[in-house]
């Protein structure tokens, strides 16, 4: 196997043995086959799209098997062998719509590759990976790094399309662009330099699908507030939702309203909490609980109820709780239950609820602490002049957005640290699950402001970038201009996604870490250093200093 795709990958060049997330070279092979797959749906859908024929089965299905791809969705080779014989059908199906129209189109060899389903998968999906690495030409290295970067750039972006699209909110030039990339990796033409262009453009496409999400989510939830969110479990029965999914957290407060069950968010469904529709209609949405989504093996043991993962980041489950875990979406796992969408993509939770109502739940309270979500663009710009009068009279020195994905590995120690040494006259703004490293610390407030603010989930990333621009309009400078610092941390594609967005909108002086992609080629590297000052992180103290001079 070969799989470089996160942060997480062996010393730090591929996995080739087995993956470092736990995931095997059989599933990784299949998942190397259902990219392949789409590599061949994507110019049919291109070409039907051309020709004004419906694609939207085909839109929406690319975007969740793209997302079962990523690191930490699905490890489960039945549930792929299910996603690429789906993609399969939807292309001869595109195939012959475009056909009773007498379209005569020359289709490239991968559109009309046939897997054997009688046969080893697992074979087939090491040879056509193996086809792919060997496909590189002039620029071999530099040309392979940015194919990888588009990749797995366009894999970020497809999951917050498909969590777009679940709140109701799509774009169809989202939809054209992913397969636009996906095609492009079987085009050997292009240039270096039109590779960088579509890397790019990854990070555009991007910034739509997670302006989309934002407006998905607070259309359906209303804008966040603060909110202060208990991390101390209250007595009786429970259900634990993690991932990012909120639209099917809403539905599992839906079937579990009045059943006596206390529902608590995991991982990245922490600023959920902030939605105050969701809050006001469903008060046994009450709190918190765990950490990390790297300790989750710990926590979900210690969970006394039942656990619905909705998204990444699950890791390889255990025996201590498998019979209590749940799946739904794109997320899966041999022998965990999953739980199928029904009408408008809802499962039927009731599997879980009995589980939750079979299981103890907690017995005893524990000692009251919380933290507060909530600060998303609508209610840091609420505050807007309140912010601009303390940076003006020098009460806020500066800015840090510290976010980001968090990891099991050491060197991640450096995000606690880094906020702990942020200077009493500094404003600390953060998203993504890189928080827990520091979620729980009380930083005190400057003018009434805490200096600790939670923006929200990864994919609020669009929003710390409207309260970046709506800054530098106020003070009518430019966003490389503000006593703004990005101190970023990543793991999975979503953040890949993310940083293309950065880069695409100019954003210079990002600090990245805890090590920089694999994927990243010496030269492609030195290209990002030169144009937008991408550094990799040193130390806290050292970062924070130059941060201030
Ligand atoms: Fe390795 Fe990451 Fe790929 Fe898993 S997703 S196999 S840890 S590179
Ligand atoms: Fe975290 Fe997995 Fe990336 Fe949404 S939940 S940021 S790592």
């Amino acid at each position: 196997m070969f799989c470089e795709q996160c942060e997480q990958t062996a010393s730090g060049d591929g996995c080739h043995q087995f993956g470092a997330c736990g995931k095997s070279p059989q599933v990784n092979a299949v998942q190397d086959l259902l990219i392949h797959c789409l590599r061949g749906l994507a110019p049919v859908a291109l070409q039907a799209k051309e020709e004004g024929i419906d694609t939207y089965t085909a839109d929406v299905f690319t975007c969740e098997a793209l997302f079962a791809t990523m690191t930490n969705v699905n490890f489960n080779t039945r549930r792929f062998t299910s996603y690429i014989q789906q993609a399969i059908a939807l292309r001869e199906s595109l195939k012959e719509q475009l056909q009773r129209l007498s379209k005569k189109t020359i289709w490239p060899e991968i559109t009309t590759f046939q897997p054997d389903f009688n046969d080893s998968l697992v074979e087939q999906g090491q040879e056509v990976a193996l086809k792919f690495i060997s496909q590189v030409g002039k620029d071999a290295v530099d040309i392979f790094s940015l194919k990888l970067t588009v990749l797995y750039g366009i894999k970020g972006t497809a999951s917050y399309a498909f969590h777009a699209y679940e709140v109701g909110q799509e774009d169809e030039a989202v939809y054209r662009f992913i397969y636009q990339a996906l095609a492009a990796l079987d085009d050997h033409n292009l240039t270096l330099e039109e590779w960088v262009k579509l890397a790019l453009q990854v990070g555009a496409t991007n910034f739509r699908a997670m302006e989309l999400l934002d407006a998905g989510h607070t259309n359906t939830f209303g804008h966040p507030i603060p909110t202060s969110v208990p991390l101390n479990p209250q007595v009786g029965k429970a259900i634990l939702v993690s991932g990012h999914d909120i639209r099917q957290l809403n539905a599992i407060l839906q079937q579990t309203a009045d059943k006596g069950i206390t529902v608590y968010t995991h991982g990245e469904l922490l600023p959920a909490h902030g939605y105050p529709q969701l809050k006001q209609a469903y008060p046994h949405l009450y709190g918190h609980y765990g950490t990390a989504w790297q300790n989750q093996t710990r926590d979900f043991a210690k969970f006394p109820g039942a656990i619905v993962v909705t998204t990444n980041c699950l890791m390889p489950t255990h025996d201590d709780y498998n019979d209590k875990l749940f799946s739904i979406g794109p997320v899966g796992y041999p022998h965990l239950t999953h739980l199928p969408a029904g009408e408008n993509g809802i499962p039927d939770y009731t599997p879980a609820i009995e589980k939750a109502l079979s299981l103890p739940g907690f017995m005893e309270e524990s000692p009251a602490k919380s933290v507060t979500v909530g600060f998303a663009h609508n209610a840091v710009l609420g505050v807007a002049d309140t912010v601009i009068d303390a940076v003006k009279q020098g009460k806020i020195r500066h800015f840090f957005l510290v976010g980001g994905c968090d990891g099991a590995k050491p060197g991640r120690t450096y995000y606690t640290e880094f906020v702990e040494q942020v200077p009493d006259d500094c404003i600390v703004l953060t998203l993504a699950c890189g928080k827990f490293r520091f979620f729980d610390q009380d930083l005190g407030q400057i003018e009434g402001l805490p200096r600790l603010m939670d923006v929200g989930q990864c994919n609020d990333a669009y929003s710390a970038i409207q309260i970046a621009i709506a800054l530098a309009n106020a003070f009518e400078i430019d966003v490389n201009e503000l006593p703004l610092s990005m101190i970023l941390s990543w793991y999975e594609q979503k953040a890949v996604a993310i940083l293309l967005t950065l880069l695409h909108l100019g954003i210079k002086d990002i600090r990245l870490g805890p090590t920089l992609p694999a994927f990243i080629s010496p030269n492609v590297l030195k290209l990002l250093s030169d144009t937008y000052q991408l550094k990799p992180i040193t130390t806290p103290a050292a970062d924070l200093a130059a941060c201030l001079s």
